[in-house]
This record gives C-alpha cells, structure tokens and sequence, in this order.
C-alpha cells in the first residue's frame, strides 16, 4: 500500500538472513507461535520484538553515555503524546526497512500489510500531543538526553464512527493486542498520595503533609529511536494501581464490588484520556490525572538526581522541566513541596531552584481553554499544594505591589476572586518558569498583549517565541517516499540529513520534467488516497479533481462551517451556470468533536448531509464532490497529506496559536488558502507571498470587529451567503429532518464571534483566486515546488535546537 522507502537513507540490507531468524524466534518463544499457526498480529508482534531488541542496544548505549558524561537532562511533561504508528518509523530510522521486508517476503508475509494493522497509539487530542511526539522524535535523532513523562491510558482518544450522518463514539483500544513496544518497571513504582491535612506548618517553611489516600504509580517505558539510530530517548508513562487491589474481608463477606472499589478507583486514574481539547473539563478526576502524573515524575527525576549528583541543590544544572501547556503546572507547587519539605532547603532558595529548572509552553489563548481550579477542590484533594500556593501568591503580590504601587493585583494575582476562587493554572506555571514560550511569531507576541500582558510587564524578558516545527522523517520520508527521492536526486542524498538542503529544490521550480514528476507523485498518492476513501465510504472520488482538505479537530475558531458554507456556494453557483468552465474540487474534511461540544457535532452532520446530497447529483458530480473521513488520527493524516493540492487554514486570526497540520501540508507541496494566522505567516515568509493564498481579517481587525452587531448587513453585501444560509436553515441538505440547522444559522446570525459570516467573502473569492491558479499547471507545480523548497525551517529538530540554545541552556551538535 505505501511506496517504497528512500533508498538513499540508511538501509545497509544484509541483515535479511539475521532478522529472519529473530523474527522466528520471537514468533515462537515470545508469542508461541508457529509459522503455520501465526495470524498477522503475531507477525507484526514478532516483527516489532525482533526490531525491539535492536532498538535496546542502542536505547541503552544512549542512557549510558549520558550517565557518564553526566549531562543536562530534558523532562517532557505532557498529558498527551499522540505517536500514531511506530513501526514503519522505526524500521525506517534504524535502517532496516528493506531488510525487514526482505526477511518477511521470506517468510511469506507483506510488511505493508502488517503495518497497516498496528494501532495508532491516539493518547493525545491534537496539535499539542502530536507536537509532543515529533520533538521526542527530534531529541532522540539530535542527541538531546530526553525524557518523556505521560500517563498510559488504557484508552486513548475515542474512535469516531458516522452513523446518518452524525458523530459516534466508541472506546479506543490500542492495547487489544498487547503493547509490544512498552516495557513495565513494576521496580519504578512510586505513591502518590490525595487528600488528608497538613501538620507542623509554618508560613513559608517546612509541613508535613498526610495525604488519607494513596495510589501508586507504575513505570511503562517505550524507546524512542531517533533518525539512523542516532541514538533513543525514553517515553515513560505511568499507569494507576491500587495499594490494596482487593478487599478480601468485604469480599469473603459476599461484597463483590465492594471488594473491588478501591482498586477501581485508583485505576480510573489512567484509564482514559479526556477528549476535551480547548475546554477543560474541570472534573475532579481530570486533577487527579494531572497531580498523579506530575508527582510520579517529579518522585522519579528527584530521586535519579540525587542517586547521580547527590543533591538536589544542584537540579538546575543538570535538568530542565518542559510543562507541555497548563496540564503538569502543579509541578511548580509538587518541586517546591519535596525541596521545601523533603528535603529542608529554605523557602527562597527552594524558590529560585524551582524556577531555575521549569520552563512552560503555552498553546492556546482562548480564554475558555486556560484552566482554572476551585480553590476548595485543591483545598480537599491537594491541602499542600494549596498552602504552597497560597505562599507563592502571597509573596509575589507583595512584591508586584512594592515594584509597582498601582498594579492590578486582581489580573495577577494567581486567584481569580471573579468566578468563585479557582486558582489560575496558566498564571502558576508562568511564574514557576524562568522561560515561557509561544508557539509562533504571533501567538507569542498576543502573549504579550493579552492574557499574560499584566505579568509581562513585570517580567519583561521572560516570553519568548519557539515557533512549532514537525518531524521530517515521519511527515515527509516516512509518509511521502516517493517526493523524499526526487529530493533526493535534485537535492542530495544529504537532505536525509540535513533537512535544510531542501531549499535547493527551489532551483527546480521551473523545470517541466521536475514538475511532471511533482504531479505523477500526488497523482499516486491520490490514488492511494482514494482506494482508502473508497473502502471507508464507499465514495469513489475523481483524483483529477483537486483535492482540498481541511483535517483538524472540529472547532468554530477552525471555521470547518466557514468552508462548507462555501462548498454551498459553489454548488449553487455551478448549478445555475453549469456551462462555465469550473475546476473540479474534491472537498475533504476529517476531524473529530469534542463528545459535548454540540456546535462541532452540528457542522459534521452538516459536511456529511451537504456530502450526501452533493455526491449524488449528476450534474456537478464531476466537478465537486465532498467526503469525510471518519476516525481521523495520525495514520489518516499521513494518507491524506501527500495527496493534497490544497491545504484549508482559515481559522480566525489570533486564535490559532500555530498549526502544526499547515507545516505539513505545506513541505508536502501543497499550496495553502489561510488566514494571517499562528505559523501560516511564517509560512507565507518563507515560501513567498505569490506561493500562498492568504485572505480575511488581521488579528487586530477581529478584536476591533467584535463588539459590532452588523452581521445582517454583512450577509448582504456577500450575493450568496443570504441564500446558502437561507437554504441551510430550511433544511435543503436536511429534507428529511428540516429544522436540523436552524439553530446553527440562528445562532451564527447573532452573533458571529469566529468571524465566520465577515470573512466568508473574501474567502470565497480566494477561492475563486485558487482556481486560476490550478487552472494553469506550469504556474500550480512551480508553486507546489517552492511550498517544499521553503519549509524546510520547520522542521522539529530547528525547533528543539532553539528550545536547547535558548530555554535548556544545553549544548547541541549542529
Ligand atoms: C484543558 C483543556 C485543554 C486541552 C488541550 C485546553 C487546551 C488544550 C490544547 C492547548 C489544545 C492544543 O492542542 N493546542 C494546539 O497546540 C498546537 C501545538 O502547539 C498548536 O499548533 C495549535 O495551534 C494549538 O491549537
């Protein structure tokens, strides 16, 4: 099903006799299994050990020689690492793809075959969790000592099904066939302790804390193997266990469930990943998730410190704390609790220790996204934490006010009094951070200008911008192989290396043969594309047409409802004048909604409604179609890229802090139709301003517009919008269930705060400018090349460098 491999990378072959042969044993002694009787799970499970025992040498040669050196260490605390596959990305980084597939071919099994049946690991949302796993990728390829921290959820992100047209949901289980990439530390085993009341306290010095209930946490280690095994990192995930699994009492007294309910509610800790991204949902467990695996980590990083240096004075020299957004703040509040209490270092000291060793990135500035905590939820289930916090609050408040007699104390304070105490998250990690990044250009500077503007100004230098990056090897190597050769041979194999030679292919653009063969790649990859919608859907979609996708969690800001209103438009409009030389389209959306976000669910339901009647009318049917993908996660995502021409980033400006998808889109040549939003002006910087089609409103000119109530007046001045939103709200896509979108077009009719009626006609006729470009080849594969030609600076391992140069103060090979 995929193309081949680069042959160019590392793939030293020779290894078929020897790997076959561990394949078998494996199959045999760790699955047992024989060939006769082995189905293709026990094959790719052989595989994967077989490859997983290379891996270890290397993992363990890396651990080693960070050990001796005694170099800094990078701890990645993250709620959420959404890795997808990891079998092709391995063999490939290790250089054994052909090798491997030479030895299954003998064994009469098809590594692609085999590939295709492993889960994704899905333990994440979105753009934060797959970032996550791109610069865990890139620290192991760059030689950064790296841990990963998570939770292992029994279930990661819910798998999303389309039934008469709506979202469904049903549990994810990418454990069925056991892990065989994970290794269990049952030796690495800490308590975590929840409630009870704290002793012996004074202000700002030591306490004792006596938590009245306790879970453990168990260590799951998975390698990460960087590009040609230049060395390994290690993802540990912990996984809740009960202190007492079982009641015998209650259950010898016949009290079956009884008997169990401590151990269910300990293991509710890991069992399953919340679906919320950009709302929190401010359940009790969710802080629990959150404390279990801050604690667990910072127990784990504390202890090997001082089992290596002796100390935990000296934890800023040797370990920088990454909190991958708000998730694992209650780290600043945890460090602070083991140096204070554990180990009797003095409340300034332990201080600057803490904030000497944390740095935290921010990913999101919708304020219904930042999180807050009751004040009296903490006080119950963190009593410690809370004091501490209190402390922390107390003296900076103090210190604000002597610095400046008129500051707002309520903006900066880290209690928000205005919705019944709840303890600002975001405000916290800043403050325990010595560095706090955004993620792009412009999302750090409305950092600057927004939520963080009154902490800014007492801590002028302490934001600073790492604009996102993606890993090449999976999202160009990995997922487009064929485009990975031809940069090859007009770039150099040295590209496999250094990705930044990319820019050479900018020489190309012009060349008819180079751009012949540009089109025939994503003419293959739409094929493969559209076999995969074919045996999802049942669609068969037309792979001349342009394919145009917009995949990405469904959100309003995202503005999917922006581009399928637009869709109508055009439906419309090639209806009433279908003698007009239209450029057929192939509109694809994939995405999934947060399970109680209903708007998100309403837009689905529409795209697959608009579908249902635009896919079965015979007279656009060559010229437009539209299709959902359901499920979308890492893997759909690595099909759909390489085959797309257009690339949708319309969100509303200021309010996507990057994008990691439009990065992708773009280093795969596809061009891009995008707002002056997050990264997609770095991207218009560096593939130039004729290679992108940007249209809509400023950030600025959103925040001046919100206050107006016009909308009426919009819609009139758009000659389709009044008809489309008309059409929608009388049910023409909903015959059978007319009132269906009523309330939608209701509600988007009063009040447009995405923007979504105010940008629709530029947006259009941006669409329309998209259009004659695609209508002419030369000039459409000119600008494809010079979309990959200049996105090289994306990659992760630029972005990991800069995080090391400027926030982990660590030496990085270049
Ligand atoms: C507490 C609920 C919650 C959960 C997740 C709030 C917010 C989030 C995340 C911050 C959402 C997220 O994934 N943000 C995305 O992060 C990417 C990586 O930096 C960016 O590229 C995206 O623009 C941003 O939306």
């Amino acid at each position: 099903m995929t193309a081949s491999r680069p042959r160019s990378a590392a793939d030293p072959g020779g290894d078929t006799a020897v790997l076959k042969q561990e394949i078998l044993r494996k199959l045999t002694y760790s699955i047992g299994k024989t060939p006769a009787t082995a189905g293709d799970h026990d094959w790719l499970t052989a595989a994967i050990l077989a490859l997983r025992d290379r891996i270890i040498d290397t993992w363990q040669q890396t651990t080693i020689d960070s050990y001796r050196t005694g170099r800094k260490r990078v701890y990645y605390l993250s709620l959420e690492f959404l890795i997808g596959r990891s079998f092709a990305n391995a063999l490939s980084n290790f250089g054994l793809t052909g090798a491997m597939r030479g030895a299954l071919a003998e064994l009469g099994v098809d590594l692609e075959a085999i590939e295709t049946i492993e889960p994704d690991a899905a333990l994440g949302n979105g753009g934060l969790g797959r970032l996550a796993a791109c610069y865990l990728e890139s620290m192991a390829t760059i030689g950064v000592p790296c841990r990963g921290y998570g939770i292992r959820y029994d279930h990661g992100l819910f798998k999303q099904f389309i039934a008469g047209g709506q979202q469904m949901e049903a549990p994810e289980e990418w454990l069925t066939f056991r892990n065989p990439w994970e290794l269990e530390r049952p030796e690495n085993t800490y308590q975590i302790g929840f409630g009870g009341a704290v002793v012996d306290t004074t202000p700002f010095g030591r306490a004792t804390w006596a938590p009245s209930e306790s879970v453990f946490a168990v260590a799951y280690d998975t390698p990460i193997i960087g590009w040609r095994s230049a060395g390994a990192v290690t993802l540990r995930l912990w996984r809740a266990r009960a202190e007492n699994p079982l009641q015998l009492k209650a259950f010898n007294e016949g009290d079956h469930l009884g008997a169990h309910a401590e151990r269910n509610r300990a293991e509710a800790i890991s069992s399953v990943l919340y679906p919320n991204d950009s709302t929190p949902a401010g359940q009790e467990l969710r802080l629990r998730q959150e404390y279990f695996f801050t604690a667990a980590s910072l127990q784990d990083l504390v202890r090997r410190h001082i089992q290596q240096f002796g100390n935990v004075r000296s934890l800023p020299e040797k370990a920088s704390i990454q909190l991958n957004d708000t998730h694992p703040a209650l780290a600043v509040a945890e460090l602070m609790r083991i140096v204070v209490d554990d180990h009797a270092v003095d409340w300034s000291e332990a201080w600057s220790l803490v904030n000497a060793t944390i740095s935290y990135t921010n990913h999101t500035l919708l304020p219904e996204a930042l999180e807050t905590w009751p004040v009296s939820l903490m006080e119950r289930l963190l009593p410690r934490h809370m004091q501490i916090i209190f402390a922390i609050n107390a003296r900076f408040l103090e210190r604000a006010l002597a610095e400046t007699p008129t500051a707002d104390l309520s903006r900066l304070s880290l209690i928000d009094e205005h919705h019944g105490r709840r303890v600002r998250m975001a405000h916290l990690a800043f403050l325990g951070s010595h560095t706090v990044n955004g993620v792009s250009e412009l999302h750090s500077s409305l950092m600057r200008t927004t939520v963080f503007e009154p902490l800014h100004r007492i801590f002028p230098t302490r934001i600073r911008n790492v604009t996102n990056g993606i890993t090449p090897r999976r999202w160009l190597f990995g997922a487009n192989a064929a485009l990975a050769e031809l940069l090859a041979e007009t770039c150099g194999s040295e590209i496999f290396d250094d990705i930044g030679v990319i820019d050479r292919f900018a020489r190309c653009c012009g060349d008819a043969a180079v751009q012949q063969r540009v089109a025939a790649i994503r003419l293959a990859n739409k094929e493969r594309l559209a076999d995969y919608i074919r045996r999802e859907t049942g669609i068969a979609v037309n792979v001349r047409a342009m394919f145009d996708a917009q995949i990405k969690r469904v959100h309003e800001y995202k503005r999917q409802l922006m581009n399928i209103i637009e869709t109508i438009a055009l439906y419309d409009a090639m209806r009433a004048e279908p003698y007009l030389d239209w450029q057929p389209r192939v509109k694809i959306f994939a995405g999934k909604a947060a399970s109680n976000y209903l708007t998100a669910k309403r837009v689905i339901n529409l795209i697959n409604d608009v579908a249902a009647v635009v896919n079965n009318d015979a007279m656009t049917r060559d010229r437009l179609q539209v299709v959902f993908i359901p499920n979308y996660n890492v893997s759909v995502a690595e099909l759909v890229i390489p085959a797309a021409d257009l690339s949708e980033q319309i969100s509303t400006a200021g309010m996507e802090a990057s994008g990691t998808g439009n990065m992708k889109f773009a280093l795969n040549g596809a061009l891009t139709i995008g707002t002056l939003d997050g990264a997609n002006l770095e991207i218009r910087e560096r593939v130039g301003e004729d290679n992108i089609v940007i249209f809509g409103m400023t950030a600025d000119e959103v925040e001046a517009a919100r206050g107006r109530s016009d909308t009426e007046a919009v819609i009139g001045r758009s000659p389709y919008l009044s008809d489309v939103l008309e059409a929608v709200s009388q049910g023409a896509f909903s015959p059978g269930d007319p009132g269906r979108y009523a309330d939608l077009v209701r509600d988007l009719r009063h009040n447009d705060w995405f923007m979504t009626l105010r940008d629709f006609e530029t947006y259009r006729q941006a669409q329309r400018r998209v259009d004659a470009l695609w209508a002419d080849p030369g000039a459409w594969w000119r600008r494809s090349i010079l979309n990959t030609a200049g996105c090289g600076w994306f990659s992760s391992d630029r972005a990991i460098r800069q995080y090391a140069a400027d926030i982990w103060h660590m030496p990085v090979e270049t």
